[in-house]
């Protein structure tokens, strides 16, 4: 049987990439095609809080099974900084170029450059169980920002086992390796149980 599923997302891009993993069993709904045209609020403390938040909310309004997924950059010496502010560290106008400045800032003459990037993604099914699903990948925060691939913090995230930084690294590369990429394998590899 098709189950209907909503990936609670207004990324398009992000859907189609989700589509194509998930297969026949699964029917994709966006947000707008369960009706869903509010911004969805992301009103708790932790990345985890936030996607676990999103997909109850669609459960909750609209009563069909959903997942969603929220990201960020935890940088060790930050005490995990930017984390769940990741989109706005710098301010309300979300500038990626903005945000990643502010964190070499704050990071200069600092020698542990630690950091990681995590996706949680929440899955609330039809039995309005809610089951989670962390992608991690970790490496370290360069001196300045190198390539232009990519979004957010890329430029200044050099992955553990690699000598470039995401942005310097083909988009198509960075997709299998990073943090969102383990989430989502998580959360198919559930599904299809
Ligand atoms: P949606 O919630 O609408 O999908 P968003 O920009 O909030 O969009 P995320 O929750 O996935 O997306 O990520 C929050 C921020 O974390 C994002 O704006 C970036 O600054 C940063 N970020 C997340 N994933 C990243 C990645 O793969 N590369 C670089 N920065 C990333």
């Amino acid at each position: 049987m098709i189950q209907e599923l909503c990936f609670a997302t207004r990324n398009a891009h992000k859907r189609e990439e989700i589509a194509a993993q998930l297969g026949g069993n699964f029917r994709l709904l966006t947000l707008d095609e369960i009706g869903c045209t509010e911004e969805i609020p992301e009103p708790e403390a932790t990345i985890e809080g936030n996607a676990a938040y999103k997909a109850r909310y669609v459960w909750e309004h609209y009563r069909i099974p959903c997942f969603a997924d929220d990201s960020g950059l935890e940088v060790a010496a930050l005490n995990g900084a930017p984390g769940v502010h990741s989109a706005y560290y710098a301010g309300a106008s979300r500038d990626f170029k903005a945000n990643y400045e502010l964190v070499l800032q704050q990071l200069q003459g600092i020698t542990d450059r630690r950091a990681q990037f995590k996706t949680v993604i929440a899955l609330v099914q039809s039995d309005g169980s809610l089951h989670t699903f962390t992608g991690i990948i970790t490496g370290n925060i360069t001196d300045a920002p190198r390539g232009s691939n990519g979004f957010g913090y890329d430029p200044i995230f050099q992955p553990d086992g690699y000598h470039l930084t995401f942005g310097e690294m083909p988009v198509a590369l960075k997709t299998q390796i990073s943090h969102r990429a383990r989430a989502m394998q998580q959360l198919l590899d559930f599904l299809k149980q």
